[in-house]
């Protein structure tokens, strides 16, 4: 299996996360790709490939055209406006009484195009977060060009990106990108199955009313969890994607008895909708030690991850997702990629 990856990824390193009222070092940190990065080589998994440059014009598919001028700019004007100390980080949100109305101010517009403030803006954030979703496009390709599978080592992750909100240590939602470059090269029915801890809630709002993209999440309950307003079971699709959205939330503690019945729901799902690619979201904060999560999935269960996934017998795209037990992640994330080989 190819891996796809970019050094860019270091250009982003926030440096604080609000847990508990105390500002503590961003969980989402370089050495988090640097030790899946290993293990890839270690393994021997495959061929390690830079990604080539697509542009702008995927990300514009799935992406608003403002929310991606603000985002490319935003530390620029940081900068022009005084002498940053920090991180860029939101403070004010639109929430419910408020007018959803594009203020001029930096602050007001880091609310607007934020839903929570775990999505620090440093001065490297928008390179990295570019050359992260053209990892995917690039994994994407050799997907397109026949390949059976490929990896695609993105940092910053994406899937709690929506088209013009950033949120959950996302900024750009590189899975949602390679789907929608799938569909334009032809395919017809692309599945996405977010394995990561949290709800794809980015995901599935950009694709909620459609039903050229399925997409299916095992996820900690948003009553208990972050993202906490999306997830729930009773989401399942709108207009022409009534149908197309599956969410199976989990308890908390949950281990690999409860998380592989309901993968195997996710997996026949996925198959009855008879897709031309499967996209994995492939977060591996569903590890037992994981230092913000509550699912109990020990190292071998991600051999078996990988074992079900390849049973749909589908190409498929990974995409590298959440993970903060980063002594771990290499082996978890190359664990599900090697079950899926063995199989
Ligand atoms: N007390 C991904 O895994 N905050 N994002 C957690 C814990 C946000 C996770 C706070 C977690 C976002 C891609
Ligand atoms: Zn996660």
């Amino acid at each position: 299996m190819l891996t796809f990856y970019s050094d860019d990824h270091r250009l982003h390193h926030g440096r604080c996360e609000l847990i508990d009222g105390e500002l503590k070092p961003c969980f989402e940190m370089p050495s988090r790709a640097d030790h899946v990065l290993q293990r890839v080589k270690e393994r021997n998994l495959g061929e390690v490939r830079g990604p080539n440059d697509f542009g702008m014009a995927p990300i514009e598919r799935i992406h608003g055209a403002d929310y991606l001028t603000f985002l490319e700019g935003a530390w620029a004007r940081w900068a022009a406006a005084g002498n940053p100390n920090g991180d860029l980080l939101p403070f004010t949100w639109p929430a419910r009484t408020l007018r959803h109305k594009l203020p001029d101010s930096l602050h007001g517009q880091l609310g607007y195009y934020s839903f929570d403030g775990g999505a620090p803006i440093t001065a490297g954030t928008w390179q990295a977060v570019y050359s992260s979703a053209q990892v995917a496009l690039s994994a994407q390709r050799e997907i397109a060009a026949g390949a059976r599978s490929a990896f695609a080592l993105c940092r910053p992750p994406g899937h709690h990106a929506a088209a013009d909100l950033m949120g959950g240590y996302c900024y750009l939602n590189n899975a949602a990108i390679a789907a929608q470059a799938c569909l334009d090269q032809g395919a017809l029915r692309v599945a996405i199955l977010d394995v990561d801890y949290h709800h794809g809630n980015g995901t599935q709002s950009i694709f909620y009313a459609r039903n050229d993209v399925l997409v299916t999440s095992i996820h900690g309950d948003p009553s208990f969890e972050f993202p906490f307003f999306l997830g729930y079971a009773d989401e399942v699709g709108e207009g022409a994607g009534r149908g197309f959205n599956l969410n199976l939330p989990l308890a908390a503690g949950s281990a690999w008895d409860a998380w592989g019945a309901a993968l195997d729901s996710a997996c026949q799902r996925i198959a009855a909708y008879a897709p031309d690619v499967v996209l994995v979201s492939l977060g591996v904060d569903t590890f037992k030690d994981d230092p913000i999560s509550q699912f109990k999935l020990d190292s071998p269960d991600y051999l078996r991850m990988g074992q079900r996934i390849a049973a749909l017998g589908k190409p498929t795209l990974f995409v590298m997702e959440g993970g903060y037990a980063v002594a771990e992640i290499g082996i978890n994330a190359v664990n599900v990629l090697e079950g899926f080989q063995g199989a």
